[in-house]
């Protein structure tokens, strides 16, 4: 079995990222031990703070963002760094070529109730002349990413990693090594399994309610198949499903907060996870366009996102289409 620093150099991956991944393996490593002490450690529950989202902070969340930023903030790799569990950016290493953005325990409210959870972040490169404390530095589209990949905290513990060429899964042994387990993952090309969280169906645009609509039809509907549905609220465990075995998941815009795009955050959540269902053959949009060519204006900033098997993706995207130019049509004969 390859381990993983093995596997990153046979396929050539730059020295200096072979290293930045083994740090945030460390890392991740400390946050599953932790995890997996579970109640004994005394660290689950909720803490009297709330993040920048508006949560209110789990134990681990601070815990989990603390140890990433330690291990980070040491390294001469890192210029700097944005976390979901952080108001403002964190600069580093003012000469060093990485950016990191992170959310260092996705799913936290899974954590109470023992449900998978997991760590994802995403890697750019530094640009001279902006300031790493400043947001402006990190604000580059999804497609400039050079890595992204996510530790999933499961029954195993499996990092799942992208550098740019193919998506490969590596398990945690208990010698504290990832090894190669899975490599150059491609998630079928359409699928029988969708995820949404159904209780939002009044809320959403009409587009979603069209297609879920149509997934619920199954066999007689429009779709001419019948689906399952799953909901974790773990976006790192609905993407490894997705990853593992194709799937569509959807976390789209809705009218409870219309100002904002969506629940999910894109530096962190959207770019990261797009770029590992896009290396695997999947597709991943924000209903209108694919979410690694959005162009960010803030670190926190909000998405919809809509991923996984091609040609469902690629549904949802024309019913929107679909909608749009009959709204078009409508305005102009009102006109
Ligand atoms: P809801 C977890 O809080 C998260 O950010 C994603 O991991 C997950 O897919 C989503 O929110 C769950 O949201 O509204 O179903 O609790």
């Amino acid at each position: 079995m390859q381990r993983l620093t093995q596997f990153l150099k046979h396929n050539e991956t730059p020295a200096d990222l072979v290293e930045l991944i083994n740090l945030l393996m460390s890392a991740c490593k400390e946050i599953n031990a932790k995890l997996n002490d579970g109640e004994l450690a005394g660290i689950l529950g909720a803490t009297q703070t709330e993040n920048i989202q508006g949560e209110t902070q789990k134990k681990l969340d601070v815990i989990s963002n603390d140890l990433i930023k330690l291990t980070l903030s040491e390294s001469d790799l890192v210029r700097g760094m944005a976390s979901e569990e952080e108001d403002l950016p964190v600069a580093c290493n003012p000469e060093a070529p990485y950016l990191v953005t992170f959310d260092p325990l996705d799913g936290s409210s899974n954590i109470d109730i023992n449900v998978t959870v997991g760590t994802i972040f995403s890697v750019l490169e530094a640009q001279d002349g902006f300031d790493p404390a400043e947001e402006h530095a990190y604000l580059q589209p999804g497609y400039k990413q050079v890595a992204a990949g996510y530790v999933l905290y499961g029954p195993s513990c499996i990092l799942c990693l992208t550098t740019g060429d193919g998506v490969n899964m590596f398990t945690l042994s208990h010698n504290g090594e990832f090894y190669l387990t899975r490599e150059q993952v491609v998630i079928p090309e359409s699928t029988q399994e969708f995820a949404i969280n159904m209780s939002n169906l009044r809320f959403w645009d009409e587009p979603i309610q069209r297609y879920v609509g149509d997934l619920l039809a199954g066999e007689e509907g429009p779709l001419g198949k019948r689906y399952n549905m799953r909901w974790i609220a773990s976006m790192v465990a609905e993407v490894h499903r997705i990853l593992t075995r194709g799937g569509i998941f959807m976390y789209p815009w809705d009218s409870r907060e219309p100002k904002k795009p969506g629940k999910l955050r894109l530096m962190y959540e959207g770019n990261p996870m797009s770029m590992l269902i896009e290396q695997a053959g999947g597709r991943s949009i924000n209903t209108q366009i694919d979410i690694m060519n959005v162009q960010p204006k803030h670190i926190h900033e909000r998405v919809s996102v809509v991923l996984g098997s091609k040609q469902d993706v690629e549904t949802v995207l024309k019913y929107h289409q679909e909608a749009s130019a009959k709204a078009k049509t409508a305005e102009k004969t009102s006109a």
